[in-house]
């Protein structure tokens, strides 16, 4: 991980890492590739708060409308176990589990300008002029004060997000100078930490597109679910998009699609793309496909026995629910009584 800014450690003399995943559909690999792998990889090294956001999820109402969405949480928080975090190492929880988010989240609210919540690019994209008109809750404009109480309840030191996500880190800092200039010094900086590789996997049906879980609801075939069945997801990797070419060929530029799947075999086997070109310059699509298929569905072998043993256990996953939850309450109780002390409420 490349890091920016300062450098200052917990108690615990390690910097403390927050991230989450919004429970907005079922996780796939570009979650695994570009979040909980990098998660599980540093947990020695960081003190993690790692959580699902499912108060997230609810500004974007066809992902949750219909849907059973505490399940869809559960299994995000046990697909997190399976894949390797320790809920010892890390703290693991729910959002909504901790109610200081939403509380701390009117607090940042009362004092965010409105015109700095309409400039974000996802109020822009997804929030257009006709959703508007058509009634689109006021939680898609406001979601980077719930995104400020998500992080700023914690004090942690890095913030992990994609090269597209850094205005969110950007807006949480700006958020928090505000409050600590109306109120006093309450809140901490965060910094955004930038992965290194592996940030951007790609849809298998259309490379030039975000692999993204909304998007995987509506298309077969567009990207591999961590618990999708192992045969389904190998005929996925072997019908993704490629180019008209037969095979691989390094002396040209290689489509998004070929690209895309190099990326995916190196970020599951640990090899450089020297390696790749090595490997794979001259050889025909199949056998890259076949190869890729081979590496991703071995680990989702692993992942899939390994979460259905946590699954299956409802009273230790329960018990892990709650020890997340409350570990994050103790710091956040804190942090929320120091803001309502600050903003004259207490
Ligand atoms: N395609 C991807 N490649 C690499 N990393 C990815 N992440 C998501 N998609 C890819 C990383 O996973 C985490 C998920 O964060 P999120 O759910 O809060 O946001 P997201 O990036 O919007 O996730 P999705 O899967 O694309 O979902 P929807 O469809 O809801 O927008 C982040 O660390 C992200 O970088």
């Amino acid at each position: 991980m490349q890091q920016t800014g300062r450098e200052p450690m917990t108690a615990a003399g390690k910097k403390r890492v927050l991230s989450g995943i919004t429970a907005t559909g079922r996780l796939h690999i570009g979650n695994y590739i570009g979040a909980i792998n990098q998660w599980a990889d540093n947990q020695s090294e960081y003190e993690n708060f790692l959580f699902v956001a499912d108060l997230h999820a609810l500004t974007i109402p066809e992902a949750v409308a219909g849907k059973n969405l505490r399940a869809r949480v559960e299994e995000i928080f046990a697909l997190y176990l399976a894949c390797g975090i320790d809920p010892e190492q890390s703290t693991l929880f729910v959002q909504s589990d901790v109610a200081e988010h939403a509380e701390l989240t009117w607090l940042l609210t009362c004092v965010t300008p409105v015109s700095w919540l309409e400039r974000m690019t996802q109020f822009k994209t997804k929030g257009k002029v006709a959703d508007v008109d058509a009634g689109v809750g006021a939680g898609l404009l406001c979601y980077p004060a719930l995104q400020a109480a998500d992080i700023l309840l914690y004090d942690p030191d890095l913030v992990p997000v994609g090269e597209d996500q850094k205005q969110h880190v950007e807006i949480t800092r700006d958020i928090s100078q505000r409050f600590n200039a109306m109120y006093g010094e309450t809140f901490k900086l965060p910094d955004v930490m930038i992965p290194k590789s592996g940030g951007r996997i790609m849809g298998l049906d259309d490379p030039t597109a975000k692999m993204s879980k909304s998007t995987a609801e509506k298309s077969p075939g567009h990207a591999i679910g961590l618990l999708d069945p192992i045969g389904q997801a190998r005929k996925s990797i072997m019908r993704a998009v490629t180019d008209s070419k037969s095979g691989v060929d390094f002396s040209d530029e290689l489509a998004p699609g070929v690209t895309n799947l190099l990326t995916i075999f190196e970020c599951f086997t640990g090899t450089t793309r020297d390696e790749s070109r090595e490997r794979f310059d001259g050889a025909g699509y199949g056998v890259l496909k076949g190869a890729v298929a081979d590496a991703v569905t071995e680990r989702l072998g692993d992942i899939q026995r390994r979460y259905h043993d946590i699954a299956d256990d409802r009273t230790h996953l329960n018990k892990l629910l709650t020890q997340g939850a409350e570990r994050a309450r103790n710091l956040a109780a804190d942090k929320l009584s120091q803001a309502y002390r600050a903003a004259g409420l207490r």
